[in-house]
């Protein structure tokens, strides 16, 4: 047994889930934030059989769709010290979805 983590957009996140659950896979949902923006966004955790792996990241693939570039302003460090207001432009990569396989050891329910 495999479980995915899927970091995905808020925007994304209830097309991704209903996508999944009509296809019968079980899906748990995290609030959870981006270290870097700082803005929330979505894990999914996707418990399935190793053979099913590939057709839950296809489904993925197709609701959270292509990555895109975007501009933000990010405060201005120099050396040591973040000054004041100051802000520099700076291109990240944001939408498609994270995503982690990890192997499961033990899987049960009581
Ligand atoms: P954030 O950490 O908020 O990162 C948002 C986007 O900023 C990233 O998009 C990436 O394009 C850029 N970015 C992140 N860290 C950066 C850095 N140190 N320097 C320059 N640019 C940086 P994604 O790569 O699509 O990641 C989306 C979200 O997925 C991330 O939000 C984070 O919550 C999670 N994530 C991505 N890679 C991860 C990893 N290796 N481990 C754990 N979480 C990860």
């Amino acid at each position: 047994m495999k479980l995915i983590y899927a970091i995905v957009r808020y925007d994304n996140e209830d097309e991704v889930v209903t996508a999944l659950t009509k296809e019968h896979f079980s899906v748990t949902r995290l609030a959870t934030t981006g270290g870097f923006l700082k803005k929330g966004n979505t894990t999914l955790m996707i418990g399935t059989e190793a053979d099913r792996v590939h057709d839950a990241i296809e489904i993925i693939k197709h609701e959270c769709g292509q990555r895109q570039k975007i501009t933000i302003n990010m405060p201005y460090v120099s050396g040591s010290a973040m000054i004041n207001c100051a802000t520099m432009p700076m291109t990240v990569e944001v939408g498609g979805a994270i995503i982690f396989v990890v192997d499961v050891e033990h899987y049960e329910k009581i």
